[in-house]
């Protein structure tokens, strides 16, 4: 289904997502599996020792959006003065941890949490949890069980994916761009007393609630 406004031909709302998780689980190959799918695992190291991020357009059960999807080095030595820059107007964030090692899932509840916490307004932001590698189930050090436990613990879903086979890519940054939009639609709704609010032209209000007179891309997220 879209909206009136989307097939009057306006333009797709723009959420940032924020990539989460240590060094080495794959949230670069990731993002380049979605963005780029023929060279997915085939990327510059050197561009994540800052900050960078990509725009991709995905389908959600309420009409296109647009996911600007940001990725850092998982390095606290980068991320602690990036952290505030890089949660700013954040809707979403993917909470990666690699199968085949224990402690990159650890380090969720020990370090990315609490960095989530004092950085970002958790009301707002949606979260997935993925647990990537899924191609290497042989060496598979973190039971699905227990993932499964950690999203009962912080309310949250989770997919097993895998940046090399391309399994469940789509499907996890599509999860979580839907319940960023349906949250967005709801609070629209709610704060301006209904859904003639997201059905209206393009003019005026955008699904994050705030005022745009210039829908670009940069005021939307405010990046
Ligand atoms: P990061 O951005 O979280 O630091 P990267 O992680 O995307 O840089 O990936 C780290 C390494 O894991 C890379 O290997 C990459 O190819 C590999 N990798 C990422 N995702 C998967 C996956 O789903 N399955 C497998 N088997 N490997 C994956 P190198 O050797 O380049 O360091
Ligand atoms: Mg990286």
């Amino acid at each position: 289904m879209t909206t009136r406004a989307q097939s009057a031909g306006a333009k797709p709302p723009l959420y940032k997502i924020v990539m989460l998780g240590d060094s080495g689980v794959g949230k670069t190959s990731l993002v380049a599996r979605l963005t780029n799918p023929d060279r997915p695992l085939n990327h510059d190291i050197s561009a994540t020792m800052g900050i960078e991020f990509d725009t991709q357009m995905l389908d959600t059960e309420h009409g296109k959006v647009k996911a600007q999807i940001w990725d850092t080095a998982g390095q606290e030595r980068f991320a602690r003065v990036l952290l505030p820059t890089y949660f700013r107007k954040a809707k979403g964030v993917i909470l990666v941890y690699d199968i085949t090692n224990a402690k990159s899932f650890e380090s969720l509840s020990e370090r990315w949490m609490t960095q989530l916490n004092d950085h970002a307004s958790s009301d707002d932001l949606a979260k997935l949890l993925v647990g990537n590698k899924s191609d290497l189930e042989a060496s598979r050090e973190v039971p699905r069980e227990k993932a499964e436990q950690f999203c009962l613990e912080y309310g949250m879903e989770m997919l097993e994916t895998s940046a090399k086979s391309g399994d469940n890519v789509l499907q996890a940054f599509e999860k979580l761009i839907g319940i960023v939009h349906n949250k967005a639609l709801e609070a629209t709704s709610k704060n301006r007393g209904g859904i003639k609010a997201i059905n209206g032209t393009n003019e005026g209000f955008k699904l994050d609630g705030s005022k745009d007179n210039q829908a670009s891309d940069s005021s939307a997220c405010g990046c």
